[in-house]
């Protein structure tokens, strides 16, 4: 038995995690000790990884569909076949009809050959991933404010915090081993503050809990602004070097009053006043937020009203401050950074820069496009109006995971070609024409940037199972079978050479260099060889003059209110023990034992007031849809809102959310619509 190096492939705190292999099977993982994120823990899913990975509960063949089956076939029929289809379909009509979307779980490597294979072979900018459901404003808004839509601080901060004002996300949940270290700083003297409707396990250990309305964040934000302006304790100096647009938010937010703030977010004035007392005179406050800031309507600007808060304080590029949006997946940051957008190539290189677009061009010897490319709700939009022919889904799941899945269903259902690169039988996969296998990050070569920017190095551990293939080995095969050598890469340190060559915040990394470092966090090249921990600690140097910039926002309802017909505000958040569609962890038996089936969360009067008692058999309607499930009793939610998770395929809550959508970023409103529940007679 030996033991392999890796990192953990569920969440995006990337913990050090040692996969213990033999006879080619992982028969354990275990923790890291010094690893700098997670200190010698994992979580629970962590822990189960290995069943995540199992060969047993894998696809391992090519797929094809036959009526309603799949029947197996090989490699090179799959891949002549697919060739032949997308060939037919760029000569009839176009590179716009094309689209793809690539994995946040897979490597760099991985995502850097899927967006490479949209622009350089299908010559189309139609390529995007989760994080457009996911981090998405926080990349569009933080763009706007700082330069850079990423965690401005390293997890390692939270030891260095004077306060930890966690807005909008479950730590312990979800980001579980940072969870634990924001426990230890609490225990160690750090102050914390909680900003969310529901009392999570944070919440209830903090000193400050701000159980604010659905959506309610700008009010929030303004009333935190009008009271620190109003007494003076802005950072003036910083303000005054590093910061424009100053003037005009002071002003803006003068109209919101405590007052007025109480009566749109149901936060008193005293306790909004303490909150912005103690962030105002942290000598170093640290705020970290997630899905309750960017799943919305307004994402983007919950985004922003978060910066200039953080901004107008100065509690930015110094130990234990900065903005820290917790990116979810254990790659979506890399996703991200290697050009996985419509409108960015590698390292957020515009899209829209002709020069960039000739670097990559001569780079890449194919011409680029000039056309816009398409988010991945418009490519399904574009489906469903028949405008959209093929699509490519690497390792995502968007019949459970997308808003209004009925719609999504239907989209995808109506392509002339769906190919699905997939470890499991997903509930997308079983609509694809062909599933091709994947090797699971046990069995590839790569890197993985975690939350903090950390790129850090996953190592073949185990030979991938029959003939399972990289994401990158997959595009590089279809390349070549339409024509393109450009992707015949032999090994993974090849495709992340040529993609560090071609992006300037990764020039200076090799994987000599990650695994002598224990990974590093980008920025990383000849003014910072070891990488960069905290982004923003003298200019914000991708602005136009190094400022950064404050922006007055108005507040915004969600789109849909509760009313006579859905009378109750409907919410959607994570569990635990499960992770994303549920296809990693719904196989491990002790993680399915932790948590029941699918389930609504309801406060007890609501469960009273509706006749319900624990475990009720329940239906939910919205505008989109219904979900029959079953209802658990919890005090954690407030009065007058409901909530389910995400991960279940037997109850599955985006049948009811709503598709409402940021203007800018195309985020749907995950977080907030109305629903009505009614008791089932049977179970
Ligand atoms: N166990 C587990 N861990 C995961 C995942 C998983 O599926 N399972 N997924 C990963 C992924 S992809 C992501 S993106 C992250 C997400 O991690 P989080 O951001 O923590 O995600 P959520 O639990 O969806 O939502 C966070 C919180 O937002 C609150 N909220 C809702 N509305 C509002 C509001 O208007 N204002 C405020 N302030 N808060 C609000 C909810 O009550 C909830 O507690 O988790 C990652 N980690
Ligand atoms: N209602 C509601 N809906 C939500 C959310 C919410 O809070 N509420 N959250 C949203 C968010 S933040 C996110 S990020 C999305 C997540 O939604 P998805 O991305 O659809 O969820 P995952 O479960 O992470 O799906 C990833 C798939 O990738 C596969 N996979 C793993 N490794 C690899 C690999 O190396 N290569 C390939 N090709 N496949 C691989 C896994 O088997 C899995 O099936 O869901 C969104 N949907
Ligand atoms: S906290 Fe995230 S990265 Fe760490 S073990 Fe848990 S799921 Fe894996
Ligand atoms: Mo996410």
């Amino acid at each position: 038995m030996h033991t392999v190096s890796s990192i953990c492939p569920f969440c995006g705190v990337g913990c050090g995690m040692g996969l213990r292999v033999d006879n080619n099977r992982i028969v354990a993982v275990e923790p890291v000790p010094n690893h700098p994120v997670s200190q010698g823990k994992l979580c629970a899913k962590g822990w189960n990884t290995a069943f995540g990975v199992d060969p047993e509960q894998r696809i391992t063949q090519p797929l094809k569909r036959q009526g309603h089956n799949f029947v197996p076939v090989s490699w090179v029929e799959a891949l002549d076949d697919i060739a032949e289809q997308l060939r037919d379909i760029l000569a009839n009509d176009g590179s716009q009809t094309v689209g793809v979307i690539s994995c946040a779980r897979a490597t760099n490597e991985d995502n850097y050959a899927l967006q490479k294979f949209a622009r350089a072979v299908l010559q189309t900018h139609n390529i995007d991933h989760c994080a457009r459901i996911c981090h998405s404003p926080s990349v569009a808004g933080l763009a706007q404010t700082l330069g850079s839509g990423a965690m401005t601080n390293s997890m390692a901060d939270v030891d260095h915090a004077d306060l930890i004002v966690i807005w909008g996300a479950d730590v312990t949940e979800n980001h579980a081993i940072l969870g634990g270290r924001i426990i230890q700083a609490k225990l160690n003297g750090a102050k914390l503050i909680v900003v969310d409707p529901r009392s999570t396990r944070l919440a209830k250990l903090a000193d400050l809990h701000i159980p604010l309305h659905l959506g309610s964040n700008i009010a929030l934000a303004n009333g935190l602004l009008h009271i620190i302006f109003r007494e003076g304790w802005q950072a003036s100096s910083f303000l005054a070097e590093r910061v424009e647009g100053l003037d005009r938010l002071q002003a803006h937010v003068t109209a919101w009053t405590p007052e007025r703030v109480q009566r749109e977010t149901g936060i008193t004035p005293e306790l909004l006043y303490r909150f912005a007392q103690m962030y105002a005179h942290s000598p170093a406050a640290m705020l970290c937020y997630g899905m309750g800031i960017t799943q919305f309507a307004c994402g983007t600007n919950n985004v922003i009203a978060l910066s200039n808060l953080v901004l107008v304080c100065g509690q930015i590029g110094r130990a234990g401050t900065g903005i820290n949006p917790l990116r979810g997946q254990n790659n979506v940051q890399g996703a991200c950074d290697m050009g996985c957008l419509p409108n960015v190539y590698s390292g957020y290189q515009s899209v829209n820069d002709e020069e960039v677009r000739a670097k990559f061009a001569h780079a890449w010897q194919v011409p680029q496009s000039e056309q816009q490319g398409m988010t991945s709700l418009a490519m399904m939009h574009a489906a469903r109006d028949g405008a959209m022919r093929a699509m490519i889904i690497a390792g995502e799941d968007p019949a459970l995971t997308d808003p209004d899945q009925t719609e999504v269903v239907n989209a995808l259902k109506k392509l002339d070609l769906l190919v699905v690169l997939e470890m499991h039988l997903t509930a997308t996969a079983q609509l694809a024409d062909y599933v091709l296998p994947v090797a699971s990050f046990a069995e590839k070569d790569g890197t993985f940037t975690n939350c903090e920017r950390r790129v850090q190095r996953v190592r073949k551990a185990i030979e991938p199972p029959n003939s399972c293939l990289t994401d990158w080995q997959i595009a590089g095969e279809l390349a070549r079978h339409l024509g393109n050598d450009g992707l015949s890469w032999q090994t993974s340190e090849q495709v992340f050479s040529e993609m560090a060559a071609l992006t300037p915040i990764f020039s200076g990394m090799t994987y000599d260099l990650l695994s002598q470092n224990q990974g590093l966090q980008w920025p990383c090249h000849d003014l910072a060889p070891l990488g960069t921990p905290i982004l923003h600690q003298q200019t914000f140097p991708l602005q136009a003059n190094g400022k950064a910039r404050v922006i007055s926002l108005e507040s915004a309802e969600p789109a849909e209110m509760p009313d006579a017909e859905y009378p109750l505000a409907f919410t959607t958040q994570r569990l635990h023990f499960h992770y994303g569609c549920g296809s990693m962890t719904r196989c491990a038996p002790v993680l399915e034992r932790e948590t029941p089936l699918g389930l609504l969360l309801m406060n007890p009067s609501d469960a009273q007031q509706y006749g319900l008692s624990q475990h009720a058999p329940v239906r939910v309607s919205s505008r989109r849809g219904q979900v029959d499930t079953r209802v658990e009793i919890t005090a954690d939610l407030p009065v007058g809102v409901v909530s389910m998770p995400y991960h279940f395929n037997e109850a599955p809550c985006n049948r009811l959310t709503n598709t409402a959508q940021d203007p800018i970023t195309k985020m749907p409103e995950l977080k907030a619509c109305a629903v009505r529940v009614e008791r089932r007679v049977s179970p």
